[in-house]
């Protein structure tokens, strides 16, 4: 097998695997049409069925873009991300766990040597238009516009001089302008751009897009696994084994990653904000990962392109908000996050935790545990309000016993119809911080809500009582060898 080092090996190992990657050459036009496709080929998660989980994707033929070609759904399945990180799909919580434990810092490499600075544009050439140079698609008709969906920002802090990347939404709203989303809440290049307002200086941004996998998943961790300060692109090498290489931008003081096949070296304006839909009044952004579109923002601040720089022939990535790439991209950090904290303060009594598609990989937890004596008692309930600390964006918490298979929904459910009953197991935590994107946690659904963005949160516990565990015997089948009776299965 390929080693996997950017998005091109990334590309070729799926290739080697049956079923896991096709390609077109029948033109595809980024505005809607891209999206259009792929959520029938193989989007699952929030997206609006009929969807399912398929093979990622290569459009070799873009309307208006003949030198580029479009990668989606990269990530799009557990059992890929499982391939793409040399890990069983069940252990790959725990494989990030051990990478964010076990950070290795990034390098720099010379201009010469880093492959994403092949072929440059800049902005001061007069023809220079960012949404020519870049394919970013347009996912469905209503969006404001074309959106760089798999961006890693990365900056500085001016103050301390620390590192951060995190993945934001990007609308190509001019000819050098993009606007950049924030969610509220403390997000670390947010916290930077506080920093440089104050001092009335422009941020320089470096956007990577289409980079190894590892970088992708590495960058969404969030606090407080990943605390400001932590530059998550050392998680990636902690990964892989081996630093992430970046190098040096073209036209700003940042760092750039040296295999991107694109990267936009911006400036973000101080005190300069735009409407986010300025361009097509829809009031709707683009699709986000709880199934819904998100709304057009009346200000988000403002990138100024100074650059974008390419490999040869360029693959653009994107992803579609809702799909099953973004559960695997926010999933399996929080996945890691809640285990890391788990083992901290419980020592192996979790033995396992799903991110599961349902929740987008953010606001939905399985906790499978093991009560192994009378004191253990208790101890799921303790094991939840630790996920919840783990990861503050987490709204439901499905606690299951061992022999129940957590990655397996319907197991899951089939747990919570005969180990649950509502008034003894249901614990609803009110009026806790959730996220804005969540559309019932509002006001105007629930009289207990103050403030949009507050919910109800809840716990689940669809395990048996310690003492009760003989009642609750699964069905015992013969332990046998079914590949005597038909090989071809196993
Ligand atoms: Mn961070």
């Amino acid at each position: 097998m390929v080693k996997v080092k950017d998005l091109r090996t990334a590309l070729e190992r799926l290739a080697e695997i049956p079923g896991q990657l096709v390609e077109t050459n029948v033109e595809a036009d980024p505005h809607a049409e891209i999206s259009g496709v792929y959520r029938y080929v193989g989007a699952g998660g929030t997206v609006m069925r009929p969807t399912r989980e398929g093979p990622a994707m290569i459009f070799n033929n873009v309307k208006g873009h003949p030198d580029a070609r479009v990668a989606i759904g990269l990530l799009a399945s557990r059992r890929r991300v499982g391939y793409l990180l040399d890990e069983a799909p069940e252990r790959l919580g725990f494989k990030l766990m051990e990478a964010v434990s076990n950070p290795i810092e990034p390098v720099e490499i010379p201009q010469s040597e880093a492959k994403c600075q092949e072929i440059v544009h800049l902005s001061t050439d007069p023809d220079f238009d960012v949404r020519k140079l870049v394919p970013a698609p347009t996912n469905t008709e209503e969006d404001a516009g074309p959106y760089i969906t798999m961006g890693l920002c990365y900056a500085t802090d001016p103050e301390t001089g620390e590192k951060d990347v995190t993945i934001h939404r990007l609308c190509l709203q001019g000819k050098d302008i993009i606007s950049m989303y924030f969610v509220p809440g403390g997000r670390h290049l947010d916290i930077f751009r506080e920093k440089y307002a104050k001092m009335g200086k422009p941020m320089p941004i470096s956007v990577s897009i289409g980079v190894d996998p590892a970088i992708c998943i590495a960058s969404c961790f969030e606090s407080p696994t990943t605390p400001l300060g932590y530059n998550e692109l050392a998680c990636a090498g902690g990964l892989r084994g081996e630093p992430v290489e970046l190098t040096r931008c073209k036209t700003i003081d940042e760092l750039c990653i040296a295999n991107a096949e694109y990267v936009v070296e911006c400036e973000l304006a101080p005190g300069e904000f735009i409407r986010e839909d300025i361009n097509t009044n829809t009031g709707k952004a683009m699709p986000e990962f709880p199934g819904y579109i998100g709304a057009a923002l009346p200000e988000v601040p403002v990138l100024k392109v100074k650059a974008v720089t390419t490999r040869k022939s360029p693959i653009m990535q994107t992803v579609i908000g809702p799909s099953e790439e973004h559960v695997s991209m926010a999933g399996l950090p929080t996945e890691a996050s809640i285990l890391l904290m788990e083992r901290r303060a419980l020592n192996d009594f979790v033995q396992n935790v799903y991110c599961a598609p349902f929740g987008g990989g953010k606001y939905a937890a399985v906790i499978q545990v093991k009560k192994s004596a009378p004191i253990d008692e208790g101890k799921q309930r303790q094991a939840a309000l630790l996920a919840f600390s783990a990861f503050r964006e987490l709204k439901h918490v499905f606690l299951v016993d061992e022999d129940v298979d957590l990655f397996d929904v319907n197991d899951v459910i089939w747990a919570m119809t005969t180990r649950f009953q509502a008034d003894v197991d249901l614990i609803p935590i009110p009026g806790v911080r959730l996220h804005p994107l969540e559309p019932s946690s509002a006001p105007a659904y629930s009289p207990s809500i103050r403030h949009h963005g507050i919910a109800c949160k809840a716990i689940f516990d669809c395990t048996v009582p310690f003492e009760q565990k003989d009642r609750f015997k699964r069905c015992v089948f013969k332990d046998l060898d079914p590949a005597k009776w038909v090989p071809e299965l196993f």
